[in-house]
């Protein structure tokens, strides 16, 4: 896998995302319309705990695997390992990078980042990509840091880190060009995908702006 590419259309999310439909039915569509990697982030109001958090994270990713495309766990080293994910995503208050990466040996590991001094940081303990946000305003989460914009991607690029990197926070059909042309290798979205009235469209008019090609699954 190239992780680079993978990562161009990258979709999180947990079934508080989904609007109360089945978020296995919101992943296949969203697969159907080109997303390559998948972040499953159980959180927010009324979110699944236990048994049936752990079974939906298993039907998330067997969607993925059957699909070829990476699936991650936010936050959860455990669940993630319990049920064999390709990696975790971890934020810089969810402990430290060098121990999750003893956990999950050379599974994928990214971290969430809000500046270069983050950015050079989760680098030199071993991401294997960052994400860089919030870059717009998002309702999706209450807790998130002053909006900077696309302009932190292009101070990362700047400071010479290639490292595989997607922007996150407010990303839209008709703003994730800013992204990209700040130097991102992807996009990381929620609600553009998981709250369009189809995940399946929404994903493909992703794709288009991305320069990703378009499936034809109808
Ligand atoms: N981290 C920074 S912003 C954000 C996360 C998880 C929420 C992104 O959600 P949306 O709906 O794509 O704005
Ligand atoms: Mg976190």
């Amino acid at each position: 896998m190239n992780l680079k590419e993978a990562l161009r259309l990258y979709f999180v999310m947990g079934s508080a995302n989904c609007s109360g439909r089945d978020p296995r039915n919101v992943l296949k569509e969203s697969i159907e319309g080109g997303v390559s990697f998948f972040q499953f982030r159980e959180k927010g109001d009324g979110c699944l705990v236990g048994d049936e958090r752990h079974a939906l994270a298993l039907d998330l990713k067997t969607i993925c695997h059957e699909n070829g495309v990476p699936f991650i766990v936010n936050d959860d080293v455990e669940l993630s390992l319990d049920v064999d994910a390709d990696g975790v995503h971890i934020g810089q208050e969810d402990g430290s990078v060098e121990e999750v990466r003893r956990l999950i040996g050379d599974k994928i590991l990214g971290v969430s980042t809000h500046n270069v001094e983050e950015a050079r940081a989760a680098v030199r303990v071993g991401a294997d990509y960052i994400g860089v946000g919030p870059m717009f305003m998002t309702k999706t989460k209450a807790d998130i840091e002053e909006v900077r914009g696309p302009v932190v991607i292009r101070s990362i690029r700047e400071a010479g880190y290639e490292v595989p990197l997607v922007g996150i926070g407010g990303i839209q059909v008709a703003n994730a060009h800013e992204v990209m042309e700040a130097g991102a290798d992807g996009v990381a979205v929620i609600s553009g995908i998981s709250e369009a009235e189809s995940p399946c469209v929404a994903a493909k008019q992703f794709c288009v702006v991305l320069n990703k090609p378009v499936p034809n699954i109808q």
